[in-house]
């Protein structure tokens, strides 16, 4: 990797063979991000695909390409948008931070909207992949809680709107598991070989193994990860797999009993099959916000800021945040909400930690997170 960056650095490969062969080599999305944006700091933060960020946006296009995180919007949410703005939207979806990271760094992604989560925020701005936004076409910023706002991975909220927030835990079957789990321990223990899974998602499993001894889950002390290495490898032997939301359909089922998983994930499956409790560990976890962020290379910018306002009305965020099971950040949408996930108390706050960009870190934490899968 030091050679590749070397050869980026001298001029003899561009950013998108960069990416493309670091990829090959089998460093992760947000490694190389890191690696880009460290070397991108003369660049003026443009990246390679190309600056929209400047240019005038015109009356609004009728497309939309958006790529979001599984299950993380009302059933009416776009078609609704496509009604109203005639708009035809296409709607992919991924899994992790890692995933929508790859399909955008590696170029021209077509996309016009994505959700990275607050520590993937800081690296697509930091690589120049994020277009400014235009704060005078959302009239409705407002709604928006003064809490969810100006946070240290976007500063000003020059580039990312709060989408979603919520923790990171583990759900459980209430049926099956006696007594009610209360520690990130439940996943050493061995009566419950082949009925639990942890997300697959480095910085989730590192992270809650991390808390579990009484660490940072942003930690990059070489010991304290290797500790927390060793936990997660002596937990896999138990793991049916390392899966993400996907394994709602497992828990309600019954053949998965114990599931690593985010809480508006867990409150979903818990609407099918009513024997599902969650957990924030005791040791902590933790706490998270994804936002909205147009992409530099995006086409349809006009489209995506209208999208963007038109989810910053109460009604729109309510109906989304009622379907997601996650926290909304647009405040008069609470009051409109069947089921409000009220805002974290100062006490919850202390356990929880906000995931943030390890920097140049990240390659090691990526190394293990590779070994443990590998283990
Ligand atoms: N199904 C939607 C899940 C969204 C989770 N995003 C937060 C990830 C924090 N690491």
């Amino acid at each position: 990797m030091d050679d590749l960056t070397r050869t980026l650095l001298a001029g003899r490969i561009g950013r998108r063979e960069f990416v493309e062969r670091a990829l090959a080599l089998g460093a992760s999305a947000a490694t190389v991000a890191t690696l880009l944006g460290a070397c991108s700091r003369g660049d003026g933060g443009r990246g390679a695909s190309g600056d929209r960020g400047s240019a005038e946006l015109g009356p609004i296009e009728n497309e939309l390409a958006i790529y979001n995180w599984s299950d993380y919007v009302a059933p009416n949410t776009i078609p609704d948008f496509e009604r109203e703005f005639g708009v035809e939207v296409t709607y992919d979806v991924y899994e992790s931070n890692e995933e929508m990271l790859a399909k955008l760094l590696t170029g021209a992604s077509g996309y016009d909207l994505v959700f990275p989560t607050g520590y993937a925020v800081e690296v697509l701005v930091a690589v120049g992949l994020a277009a400014p936004l235009r704060r005078e076409l959302l009239t409705n910023w407002g709604n928006l809680a003064p809490l969810f706002l100006d946070r240290s991975f976007d500063p000003g909220n020059r580039y990312s709107v709060p989408w979603q927030w919520g923790v990171s835990g583990y759900a459980y079957r209430t049926d099956r598991v006696s007594p009610a789990p209360d520690s990130w321990g439940i996943f050493h223990e061995p009566r419950y070989a082949g009925k639990m899974t942890q997300m697959d998602d480095g910085r989730e499993v590192l992270g809650a193994w991390l808390r579990y001894r009484g660490r940072s889950l942003n930690s990059v002390d070489p010991r304290e990860l290797e500790a927390a290495k060793a936990d997660a490898i002596a937990a896999k032997r138990y793991l049916a797999a390392y899966v993400s939301a996907p394994v709602k359909g497992q828990l309600i089922s019954g053949d998965v009993w114990v599931a690593q998983l985010w809480n508006g994930d867990a409150t979903q499956a818990a609407l099918e099959q009513p024997n599902i409790g969650y957990v924030v560990p005791r040791e902590g976890s933790a706490i998270w916000e994804d936002s909205l962020l147009i992409p530099r290379s995006a086409k349809h910018q006009r489209a995506a800021h209208e999208f963007i306002n038109y989810v910053l009305r109460p009604n729109v965020g309510a109906a989304i945040s009622d379907t997601t099971g996650y926290g909304t950040p647009n405040e008069p949408a609470l009051a409109l909400m069947e089921h409000p996930v009220p805002y974290p108390t100062q006490d919850e706050l202390r356990r929880l930690e906000f995931q943030t960009d390890l920097g140049r870190a990240t390659a090691l934490v990526d190394q293990i997170w590779t070994e443990i899968k590998s283990a």
